[in-house]
């Protein structure tokens, strides 16, 4: 999805540094904020100063969470501020006036393998204010609701499949040659571009619906001081911008996922209950975030989702706090900031994240080469949110040790590492599918 270097044989470091020097699919801005300057990355796991996790299982006070009632109605609260104020920013709920328009639909599309609907989530009364268009496909096959993928995509949905119908989105986009991207509006050049991503027929055929999404029509992904996207909306009088624990583009693209679920709700061809939330790379970080946010979401897929995502922040090997807070100042609150080289003042570490999602599944996953969002660090959180799964009954992650490459792990907490690049693969999907396969609640 996101670079398409020809990098097979060179040292794993040099890739990795390549990594933040090269653009992803939007590219990894240099920091361009003032400020003290950023340490150069380290790779080195002997150079990882020691540190400390807050443990989940004891609250601020000290005092021990025992069991699932004081984990949920004490600690779970406590953590979840932390996220809240800390890192995301706090969300506002529904708009009192949105809508659902579908815009278009085909009962037999995909040589009759879907069906296609179209639709638009109006954030107010008007036509022309903010909104998120669904595209949404559903198995032919279907004899009743369908459990359902959603994700955000990062270039509209057109990039999804080749499929003639979807609509190309109007939402500001970053300039790109390679699909045809230029005045930052999407152009017919990047059609099924990134088909292999989504994987729709395969999905279809497993007896899943896939909904997804443009990220950039709920936030443009730019510092812009929070004037365009769906921020705005929520401005009290004279308000100007999110204020410290209020949300960045991240809590923004977390909460279009949950009005997406609004929409869920409403469809019957849809089982609302089921539904697999997946977000690779800064979309991964929104997906865990609308996860931990929204207990609706039945199963959450973490891809190669990285620093302020599924790795420990502390361990400052790749991206770090004060990294990712410099090139993209717009993702998480003000707050955040004031961890820039200072992760052991943070009061939770984003295993915590994840135990946030217990006891609902999570899948989290890494790529071997993509040491910009440290593998080992999304391992080592999903590990050490296990205690909090145990004391709800679930066994959490079951590797003790990290699993080798193409070992998926499939238990409530799952796993996997597979070979290559920072990317999502037909390998990714196959593992995404087995995981919804195994632990979504029957119909
Ligand atoms: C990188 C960023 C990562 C990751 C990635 C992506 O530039 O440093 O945190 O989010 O972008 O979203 O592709």
């Amino acid at each position: 999805m996101l670079h398409n270097m020809p990098i097979t044989t060179w040292p794993l470091l040099l890739i990795a540094l390549l990594c933040c020097a090269l653009p992803h699919e939007a590219t990894a801005a240099e920091p361009k904020t003032a400020g003290p300057k950023v340490a150069e990355p380290n790779y080195d796991e002997a150079k990882i100063p020691p540190y400390t996790l807050p443990d989940s299982l004891v609250a601020d006070d000290g005092t021990p969470i025992r069991d699932a009632a004081m984990w949920q109605q004490r600690r779970r609260p406590e953590i979840l501020r932390h996220f809240q104020e800390q890192v995301y920013g706090k969300l506002p709920g529904r708009p009192a006036a949105m809508r659902f328009e579908t815009t278009e639909q085909s009962q037999s599309t995909l040589n009759g393998k879907a069906t296609r609907k179209q639709v638009t989530i109006h954030f107010t009364r008007e036509a022309d204010g903010p909104k998120l268009n669904l595209l949404v496909y559903l198995p032919s096959t279907r004899k009743g609701p369908v459990p359902l993928f959603v994700g955000l995509n990062f270039s509209g949905n057109h990039t999804v499949h080749a499929d003639p119908a979807i609509a190309l989105p109007s939402a500001w986009m970053r300039n790109d040659e390679t699909l045809g991207v230029t005045d930052h509006r999407a152009t017919e050049a990047a059609r099924g571009a990134h088909a292999k991503d989504w994987q729709v027929e395969r999905i279809l055929e497993r007896g899943y619906g896939l909904a997804t999404a443009y990220y950039g029509d709920i936030d443009p992904d730019f510092d812009d001081g929070f004037q365009n996207g769906v921020h705005p909306l929520f401005y009290r009088e004279g308000q100007k911008a999110p204020l410290a624990d209020e949300w960045g583009s991240i809590g923004a693209w977390a909460w279009g996922l949950m009005r997406a679920m609004d929409y869920f709700e409403s469809d019957n061809d849809i089982d609302a209950r089921r539904v697999t939330l997946m977000g690779h790379s800064r979309l991964g970080k929104a997906a865990l975030w609308a996860g931990a946010s929204d207990p609706r979401f039945a199963i959450v897929v973490s891809n190669n989702s990285g620093c302020g995502g599924a790795a420990l922040s502390r361990r400052r090997i790749g991206e770090t706090v004060h990294r990712i807070n410099t090139a993209f100042p717009h993702w998480f609150c003000g707050n955040f900031k004031k961890y820039n080289a200072r992760e052991d003042e943070l009061p939770i570490d984003q295993h915590q994240l994840i135990a946030l999602m217990a006891p609902r599944p999570v899948y989290i996953t890494s790529a071997e080469d993509d040491l910009w969002a440290d593998p080992r660090g999304e391992y080592l959180a999903a590990l050490h949110a296990t205690p909090v799964y145990k004391l709800l009954g679930k066994e959490g992650l079951t590797a003790p040790a990290m699993p080798a490459l193409s070992q998926p792990v499939m238990s409530t907490i799952g796993y996997h590492i597979r070979p290559g690049k920072h990317d999502v693969t037909a390998y990714d999907w196959e593992q995404f599918l087995n995981f919804a396969d195994r632990h979504l609640p029957k119909p």
